[in-house]
């Protein structure tokens, strides 16, 4: 009898020229909307590629690039039912990142869909031999039902990646007026999403200082949370006001003066001023109230006259997001056996072995 034993097919040193480093993955209805609008700018990420249960997320990508998991239209979808759903397409989603030396996973938090299926993708993509690195949006404050699974899918995330960037959609949002719509709210966090992450990640250009591949993980390769906190200005003292704001975001979800190192990025156009540069740069330590922490920034002049400072800040040894996930709180370190949390979708439990 032969018995034929299929083990995972990945050759990270024979694809990674063809295929380019650095890939990044949307998951879900944000992680594509945020990833398909990083991908029409000039970034130092050469492929990408799309989860979801939902074929209406793909609308604004090519369909070469999208993996449609299949669900049941009279099921509600839960992240543990998503990655049950999801076993079937395990290689389809290790061809999209086979081959790529850093995988960014992008997902918004505490739906069904990123939540159950960002941790699944980090883990392919680091049995692919990449350095994981997701991007979390976590929900808004408003989005209470949604807090559980986005805290745990964090831990999760988390367990299964080199290191994860943490937005929240608050911070995102504070430039949005009182009145907008859901989906002007989404939007406008988008936008703020894809400059903060698009600078972060922005290719060299005649003129720029792109912050670079090497401090973006350096900074985001550490032990603790990552956290971006953004912000914009116009006002005349606009680097600083755009830094203290930047810092206010942080300090809502973590203890400022905890991170061991900062990398920030400038998003402006040609008019922003060394003198500005500099004072930004120099004014974060103390703002933080951490002069001794390692500070790294890069500017990007792709933006308008309104600068808006990112700051992405690592060795947070708690934030905010810990109360989302009681059960992570309570357990530390100590690893609770989960691993068979995958479940069928109804009329499917027949298919499990009965006594
Ligand atoms: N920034 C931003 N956040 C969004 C957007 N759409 C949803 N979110 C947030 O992302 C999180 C997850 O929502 P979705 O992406 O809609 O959920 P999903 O992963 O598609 O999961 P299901 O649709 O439930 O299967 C929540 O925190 C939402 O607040 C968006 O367009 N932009
Ligand atoms: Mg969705």
């Amino acid at each position: 009898m032969f018995i034929l034993y299929v083990t995972k097919v990945c050759a990270p040193e024979l694809l990674a020229k063809e295929r380019g480093d650095v890939a990044a993955v949307g998951i879900g209805s944000a992680g594509i909307k945020i990833v398909s609008l990083l991908s029409r700018k000039s970034l130092l990420v050469d492929r990408y590629a799309y989860v979801s249960c939902d074929d209406g997320d793909f609308s604004t990508v090519e369909p070469s690039d999208a993996i449609l998991i299949e669900s049941p239209v009279d099921q509600k979808l839960t992240p543990s039912i998503v990655r049950g759903l999801a076993l079937g397409s395990t290689q389809k989603i290790r061809d999209a990142v086979d081959g790529s030396k850093v995988v960014l996973v992008v997902a918004g938090l505490g739906g069904a869909t990123g939540s159950g299926l960002a941790p699944v993708v980090a883990s392919i993509a680091k049995e692919c031999g990449a350095t994981t690195v997701g991007v979390a949006v976590m929900p808004f404050e408003f989005e209470k039902k949604m807090k559980f699974y986005a805290g745990v899918s964090l831990r999760r995330l988390r367990a299964a990646s080199r290191g994860v960037v943490a937005v929240d959609n608050d911070t995102l949002m504070r430039s949005s007026s009182e009145d907008s719509t859901l989906a002007n709210l989404y939007d406008s966090a988008n936008k703020a999403a894809v400059k903060a992450l698009g600078s972060l990640l922005s290719r060299s250009t005649e003129g720029s200082k792109p912050v670079g591949l090497n401090k973006f993980l350096g900074t985001v390769l550490q032990d603790g949370y990552s956290l971006l906190g953004v912000s914009s200005s116009a006002a005349v003292d606009k680097a600083e006001d755009a830094i203290a704001g930047a810092v206010v975001s942080l300090g809502k979800l973590a203890e400022a003066k905890e991170a061991s190192r900062a990398v920030v990025s400038l998003n402006a156009d040609s008019s922003l001023t060394g003198k500005e540069v500099g004072l930004a740069v120099s004014r974060l330590g103390s703002i933080m109230d951490n002069q001794g922490m390692d500070v790294e920034y890069g500017v990007d002049y792709s933006g308008s006259a309104q600068l808006q400072v990112s700051v992405l800040a690592s060795g947070f040894r708690s934030t905010k997001y810990d109360d989302y996930d009681p059960l992570g709180k309570i357990l530390g370190d100590r690893i609770l056996d989960d691993e068979m949390d995958t479940s069928l979708p109804a009329g499917l439990e027949a298919l499990q072995p009965c006594d």
